[in-house]
């Protein structure tokens, strides 16, 4: 469509929504979260979702349309070399690691970084050919962060915005990214940078500053080269009356375990992310300090395997099944085993109920952008008799949740401390706790969220220019 009809057009019509994203889910509403979400904001502003399609021999140019009723949903094409090389690669190999804090766990190979900017050229193309003028765009996570720079280059003068789920790295880690200088770059085209935590936007700041492109304004928005924009934190949450209403009347899954044996739950994707052999050990060592006639409580551990074409998750699932068996071998009786750890995907009734009989949630990543289950194990209980949060302090979700019993995953005595303080705590102080915690769990929930950060980008004045460098 030529420019001066694309014009007329948006004239006529309100502008619409395009979110990109890793995935676009299959179903025609979505199960909870994110998905959720995004699916209701474009059920109210209509637009389009698009997402990466299935991996083929050859990737083709623009997008594929999904049969879908309430908006549109597209597909972009990716070659099976692109998929190992942009998504395996350069996504989940170098920008996962090193956003986690782990540059020990990169593997940079030029390969995988030209793939990437690839994929991310070929959605700018296929965008550009789509877009109004006043569709909003709305870039999801870490696998397009060049996306929107690769839209300014085309000429694209959309309100485009980013929201990255994970940590923003400190600038010493950038030091180990050969691409740590365009970073900078990459942010400043888009209008708005939406990150999980103050401290994400405290990192963002540091790297920003060391750009000499790149410039403070008093506003609190940055400029670079001429064009002004936001880099502001908008904390993700829940659907927290759905999950709570699901907590309360799905059953319980039988554990064979009597109604009032102490039960610890930890529920994560099984990543190194989310610091599962420190959680063992530190639950090991609460076991070694505990006196012997005291309750015995129950660890269960659901950690759903995910992204295993990639070496580094191998790893961590052998190394947490050798954590698991030792100390289950040094503590475990005919009548009780202490670690019971899951591999299998729950079903998100049983996982709601789940959270709901345990008493404590362990939720202790090394680094996490938000984490959500805390956010859910908080929804899920009986305000009148309440479990215990035990919350690291390097998850986003820490921010909000100081009533948590607030752990250093790295230090095992702290963290059997803990153990011991939840699994005696008073129903006074479990109900303070929890009912500051289920405050801002309902009050921020995902609505809110999806809300608050696009209404601030549907405020971002219209398009500057680029100035080009002196
Ligand atoms: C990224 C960021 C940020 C887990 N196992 C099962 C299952 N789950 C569900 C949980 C929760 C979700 O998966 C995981 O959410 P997280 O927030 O922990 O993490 P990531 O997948 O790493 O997501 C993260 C998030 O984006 C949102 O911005 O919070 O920091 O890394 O909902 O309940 N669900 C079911 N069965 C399982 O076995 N049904």
């Amino acid at each position: 469509m030529r420019q001066a009809e694309a014009d007329a057009e948006a004239q006529e019509k309100p502008g619409r929504l395009i979110v990109i994203s890793n995935r676009i889910p299959t179903d025609e509403v979505p199960a909870g979260g994110l998905v959720y979400a995004i699916h209701e904001a474009l059920n109210d502003i209509g637009g389009l979702w698009i997402g990466a399609g299935t991996p083929s021999d050859e990737a083709q140019e623009g997008l594929t349309e999904v049969k879908s009723e309430a908006y549109d949903k597209a597909t972009f094409s990716l070659s099976r070399t692109e998929y190992d090389r942009y998504y395996l690669g350069y996504s989940n190999s170098v920008l996962w690691p090193l956003f986690h804090h782990r540059a020990d766990l990169l593997s940079v190979y030029e390969r995988d970084f030209e793939a990437y900017r690839e994929v991310n050229r070929r959605v700018a193309r296929a965008v550009a050919e789509i877009a109004r003028p006043d569709d909003m765009i709305w870039i999801q996570d870490y696998h397009f962060l060049m996306l929107a720079r690769e839209m300014r280059d085309l000429g694209l003068k959309n309100r485009i915005g980013l929201f990255l789920h994970i940590p923003f790295p400190n600038a010493s880690d950038i030091l180990a990214l050969p691409q740590g200088p365009q970073i900078a770059n990459w942010l400043a085209a888009h209008d708005l940078v939406g990150l999980q935590t103050q401290r994400d936007v405290a990192a963002a700041r540091e790297t920003l500053r060391r750009d000499p492109d790149c410039e403070a304004m008093g506003n609190g928005n940055w400029l670079f080269r001429g064009r002004e924009f936001a880099v502001l934190s908008f904390p993700i949450g829940i659907d927290a009356e759905e999950f709570a209403r699901k907590a309360a009347e799905s059953p319980v899954p039988e554990l064979q375990l009597s109604p009032d044996a102490p039960l610890l739950l930890g529920v994560d994707r099984l990543d190194y992310s989310k610091g599962l052999v420190h959680r063992f050990r530190g639950f090991g060592a609460y076991l070694e300090q505990r006196s012997q006639h005291g309750t015995r409580p129950t660890f269960l551990q659901i950690a759903p395997v995910s992204r295993e074409d990639v070496s580094a998750y191998q790893d961590i699932r052998e190394e947490l099944e050798r954590a698991a068996g030792s100390i289950n071998g040094a503590y475990a009786d005919l009548d009780w085993t202490p670690i019971r750890y899951v591999r299998r995907h729950v079903a998100r009734e049983r996982l709601a109920a789940l959270f709901r009989r345990a008493n404590v949630a362990l939720v202790t990543p090394l680094a996490d952008g938000m984490n959500l289950v805390a956010k859910e194990f908080v929804a899920a209980q009986n305000p009148d008799d309440p479990g215990v949060l035990i919350l690291s302090h390097f998850a986003g979700a820490a921010e909000q949740m100081q009533a948590a019993l607030m752990v250093n995953p790295f230090d095992h005595g702290n963290f059997a401390h803990a153990i011991d303080r939840a699994l005696h705590m008073s129903l006074a102080e479990r109900q303070d706790r929890h009912a500051s915690l289920r405050e801002n769990v309902f009050k921020q929930d995902i609505a809110w969220w999806t809300r608050t950060y696009l209404n601030r980008l549907s405020r971002v004045p219209a398009y500057q220019e680029d100035r080009p460098r002196d």
